[in-house]
């Protein structure tokens, strides 16, 4: 049985602070794997926030080593004001003063990765009115080239970054609001793409994880709506099969990982404004099973799986 570092994570973070139960509790528990515990589970806690200045306001942050000296450093896009604010980290919780990055499109979302494969992050933007995505090229000093903007469908509000394609270099795929679409772009390895390949999913998409549901190592594509969720089997090449549909969905947000230890990728999904998490535990064969909806104690607006993909996932 494959375990991920993810799920080996998550099982001991779940099991925190949780009393020992009796034999048969812990019988139902393997029965219905932790999702009784994530709802028993102690809250951390975290000192006082350090605000640190951005540009105006930010919608999206991502972290990565942008300077290229070995700590971690923060990237805002900031929606109103066609900027990305960069700011390098000292190493000890506090960030410098920010480098601008400009574009000429208002920029909402945000994902890192490296496109060229020189081993300087590059960053790429949603523009959901202009209906590009923009890629800004690191020169690993913690500033960018300009940016190379591509034509997606209508709204894009999401972008993620994978390797769809198997070929090592990193692509992009983006939820397109307004078109019933995803746009996937595939890499040339150079930091540039190929024109979008548009594939129909449920009805306004708001927001997509990737993963491995089937196990044949090909990227696959979970994207939600209010209240679908649409399963897209890859086929290693970029391409993908026609969406499975999930309906009983109540979600803003999805992310991906093996949350009860059989080795199958499962999905979570938020809903700020409902107060829930939905949890749809994955099949040997890329199906889901019915969703599992929990109670959260605040709104909870997104939800994250910290993961740079690359396929075939490690065992
Ligand atoms: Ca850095
Ligand atoms: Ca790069
Ligand atoms: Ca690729």
């Amino acid at each position: 049985m494959r375990t991920h570092w993810l799920s080996r994570w998550m099982n001991r973070f779940l099991h925190h602070g949780v009393k020992r139960r009796s034999a048969q509790a812990a019988r139902v528990r393997l029965a219905r794997p932790r999702l009784e515990v994530l709802e028993d589970r102690t809250l951390l806690s975290f000192a006082s926030a350090l605000n640190f200045e951005a540009g105006f306001r930010p919608t999206t942050v991502v972290t990565g080593d942008f300077t290229g000296d070995g700590i971690l450093d923060v990237a805002a896009v900031n929606s109103t004001a066609n900027t990305i604010s960069i700011l390098p980290g000292n190493g000890n919780g506090t960030f410098q003063s920010p480098i601008t990055l400009m574009d000429s499109i208002a920029m909402q979302q945000l994902a890192v990765g490296d496109f060229n494969r020189d081993s300087k992050l590059d960053l790429v933007a949603t523009g959901y009115g202009a209906n590009f995505v923009s890629v800004f090229l690191g020169n690993g000093d913690g500033t960018f080239q300009k940016p190379v903007n591509y034509a997606t469908d209508s709204n894009p509000v999401q972008v993620v970054v994978a390797d769809l394609s198997g070929d090592g270099s990193p692509d992009l795929i983006t939820a397109n609001n307004n078109s019933n679409t995803v746009s996937i772009f595939l890499g040339k390895g150079d930091g540039t793409f190929k024109s979008a390949s548009n594939v129909t999913v449920c009805s306004n998409p708001f927001a997509l994880a990737v993963g491995n549901f089937k196990g044949d190592n090909n990227a696959d594509l979970a994207v939600i709506n209010g209240s679908q969720l649409s399963v897209l089997f890859g086929n290693g090449d970029g391409t993908f099969q026609a969406p499975v549909t999930y309906n009983g969905i109540n979600g803003t947000s999805v992310a991906t990982g093996y949350f009860n230890g059989d080795g199958f990728r499962d999905i979570v999904i938020t809903n700020g404004s409902a107060d829930t998490v939905q949890i749809l535990i994955g099949n040997p064969d890329g199906t889901f099973q019915n969703p599992v909806t929990l109670a959260t104690p605040g709104q909870r607006e997104c939800v994250l799986e910290q993961r740079r993909w690359h396929f075939p996932e490690p065992g």
